[in-house]
């Protein structure tokens, strides 16, 4: 079998390089290790920015995140028992931001594939990536239950299998520079079926931790809580996780936080990870692949999406004259974007969450920040222009 490009992962990333390629006119062929069902269901992120609201518009994949996302002009920052507003359309010239779930961005781009004719595998399994130092990489792997393994060659190979994936594993080491950063908690996520007690997202700093209040709709809310990245789901009793969620959410205000069936629980843990280049001969790698952030600036799916947004026009630069000139930059031009994110994480999460060797200074140093930061109109411009996304180029 041939295409032009091989991509690993149907995830935001790897859909999305796909779709993109396709409107280019580039054949690929998708090849994803879960089932359609499983990628489809798979709660993460809620937070699109406006460069990959425009963007999914732009390219004919917008229409349901209009009918059922909702657009949020601003967040909430609550700490020390009272709520502040960082209005974001006055702070960055007109802009906001859009809640609608990763897996409904998912869905539509898989239906925008299988619609247009594409071809994406689900149930793969054992994709290995073989000469990609060369001009014909091959992709080869299993499908359903045939034993016989299913050659791939390609032009390129786009490594966008996540964190857990096989395409970084199989880049020599010597050849990259990895850069992480392990934080000492982890998030417990509950999906709940009743209306969101606060109209936007709300990042809570308590002496007991950070948690955050946010939603997919008007009937159900998605919150979180810090925790210890060990701790076990089972120690976690719904009745355990809505106390919780009370005390670090309360205020001295007239507010409160409405209860409701918990759908779905989990814990992640928090890293920040880089490596460079992204680029191995003709394997590129996007999305989780090469990066993550941890979740308290909600950029992870956004990155992914940016990354393959270069990379498609690098690839269709290439075909359409032969010069290489994008691919050899998207490594760059991808990993400025990706630097900034980074930072804009590490600061969002530093600020936010207690750390186990805090000491009083420590904590002081982190109320002073946060009080800056709504009390100043460049501070809150900063936060705002970070979390809305910088202006691609
Ligand atoms: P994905 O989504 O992990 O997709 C990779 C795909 O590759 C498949 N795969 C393989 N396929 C074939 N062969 C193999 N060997 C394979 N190994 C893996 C996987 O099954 C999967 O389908 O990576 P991608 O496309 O790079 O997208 C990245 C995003 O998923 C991720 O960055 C975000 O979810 C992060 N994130 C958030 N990002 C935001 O932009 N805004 C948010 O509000 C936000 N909140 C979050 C988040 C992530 C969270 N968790 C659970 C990590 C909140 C949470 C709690
Ligand atoms: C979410 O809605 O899942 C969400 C929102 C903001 C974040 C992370 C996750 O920073």
């Amino acid at each position: 079998m041939r295409t032009q490009v091989g991509i690993i992962g149907a995830g935001p990333a790897g859909l999305m390089l796909s779709h993109l390629l396709a409107r280019y006119d580039i054949d690929s062929v998708v090849l994803e290790a879960r089932s359609r069902e499983y990628v489809e269901a798979r709660v993460r992120a809620g937070v699109l920015e406006q460069g990959t609201v425009d963007l999914l518009d732009e390219t004919g994949v917008g229409k349901r995140m209009h009918d059922e996302g909702l657009v949020h002009e601003g967040i909430e920052l609550r700490f020390d028992r009272a709520s502040h507003r960082i209005p974001f359309p006055e702070l960055t010239g007109g802009r906001s931001i859009m809640l609608y779930g990763q897996q409904e961005v998912v869905k539509d781009l898989i239906a925008a594939r299988l619609a247009a004719g594409g071809d994406v595998r689900f149930d793969v399994s054992d994709v290995r990536i073989d000469k990609f130092d060369s001009a014909e990489p091959v992709l080869s792997f299993q499908e359903g239950h045939s034993s016989n393994r299913v050659e791939l060659h390609c032009d390129f190979v786009a490594g966008c299998d996540g964190f857990h994936g096989v395409s970084r594993e199989s880049i020599p080491r010597s050849e990259f520079t990895e850069y992480h950063r392990e934080y000492p908690f982890g998030w417990l996520g509950i999906l709940a079926a009743v209306a969101p007690s606060a109209d936007e997202v709300t990042y809570t700093y308590t002496d007991r931790g950070f948690a955050l209040m946010s939603l997919r709709s008007p009937q159900i809310s998605r919150l979180y809580l810090q925790v210890d990245p060990d701790d076990d789901i089972a120690n976690w009793p719904d009745r355990r996780i809505w106390d919780e969620l009370h005390t670090r959410l309360a205020i001295d205000s007239e507010w409160s936080l409405t209860e409701g069936p918990v759908l779905e629980k989990g814990i992640t843990a928090m890293r920040s990870f880089v490596l460079e280049p992204l680029r191995y001969g003709r394997l590129f790698l996007a999305g989780d692949a090469a990066h993550i952030v941890p979740p308290t600036g909600a950029k992870g799916m956004n990155l992914a999406i940016s990354d393959v947004a270069v990379l498609a026009d690098a690839v269709a630069h290439w075909y359409d004259t032969g010069s290489s000139t994008g691919l050899d930059d998207y490594s760059t031009t991808a990993l400025r974007r990706v630097w900034r994110a980074q930072h804009f994480s590490w600061w969002m999460t530093s600020m936010l969450h207690r750390f186990p060797d805090d000491d009083p200074y420590q904590r002081q140093l982190q109320l002073s920040q946060l009080h800056y930061t709504v009390a100043s109109q460049a501070a809150s411009a900063s936060l705002a222009e970070n979390y809305v996304g910088l202006l691609r180029g």
